[in-house]
């Protein structure tokens, strides 16, 4: 197991270097620019510290370490401070504890999409099939059915935005949140954002690959909240494979299945 971890690891902190995200590799003395950088970090990604006003912020960075396995310092080390770097997820790696994951499901299996907004950086189609492969992920696995809609209103609605978008959770430039999804529910509910100040592509190369990074936002979209199995595809951090060879993790599986059950065999 240590050394999976230590491989995995790797693998995660490895990944600035792949990217042409600026990764400031100065030395850190604890100064109060770093210090609101962490407190926005730990308020955006473990929010329920926030309505802890006593809980100290070596503590809260301690909750972050041991969610991402990292050794458990309280300090801003050099190895939280790359994780914190990291391209990653939107949505907060603690909202498992203020609505237990599992309680948000779509109360019906036959869902509609409609993509609203298109990304530059690639051809449409490629969009089209990049996000028709990322459902199905999902209803691989399940007796989830996806069906394209292009005039009403969609379920999971999918567009591509700068900054602020007019849902009041701002993108951030390129580099740090790469997409958000909203949790299965009327209106914005289940929808998936993707910050078109990204790179967007289909392999990697220094760019994000959308596949991978909507098959994690649907999985908030339909019900899911992160996992802190290094691996598994709703770990919050960004890391590429071969969309080719892509096969769900059973983390992933077992959790999806909890929520919507097996794919029935004659589906
Ligand atoms: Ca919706
Ligand atoms: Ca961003
Ligand atoms: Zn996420
Ligand atoms: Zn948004």
């Amino acid at each position: 197991m240590g050394t999976t971890h230590y491989v995995l690891l790797c693998t995660v902190i490895f990944l600035p270097e792949t990217h042409a995200f600026p990764t400031p590799q100065r030395p850190q003395p604890w100064s109060s620019i770093d210090l609101e950088k962490v407190k926005g970090y730990l308020d955006k990604f473990f929010p329920i510290f926030t309505k802890t006003e006593n809980l100290s912020i070596e503590e809260r960075i301690k909750e972050m370490q041991k969610f991402f396995h990292l050794t458990v310092t309280g300090r801003l080390d050099t190895e939280t401070e790359k994780v914190m770097e990291l391209p990653r997820c939107g949505m907060p790696d603690v909202a498992g504890y203020q609505t237990p994951s599992g309680t948000r499901k779509w109360p019906k299996t036959h869902l509609t999409y409609k993509i609203l907004s298109y990304t530059p950086d690639l051809p449409k189609t490629k969009v089209d099939d990049a996000i028709e492969r990322a459902l199905m992920v999902w209803s691989d696995v399940t007796p989830l059915h996806f069906r394209r809609v292009y005039e009403r209103q969609a379920d999971i609605e999918i567009k591509f935005a700068r900054r602020e978008h007019g849902d009041g959770y701002p993108f951030d430039g390129r580099g740090g949140t790469l997409a958000h999804a909203f949790e299965p529910g009327p209106g914005r509910g289940g929808d998936a954002h993707f910050d078109d100040d990204e790179k967007w592509s289909e392999i990697n190369q220094g760019k994000v690959n959308l596949f991978l990074v909507a098959a994690h936002e649907f999985g908030h979209s339909l019900g899911l909240a992160h996992s802190n199995v290094r691996g598994a595809l709703m770990y919050p951090l960004y890391s590429y494979q071969n969309p080719k060879t892509f096969r769900l993790p059973a983390d992933d599986r077992r959790r999806i299945q909890k929520l919507y059950g097996k794919k029935s065999s004659n589906s």
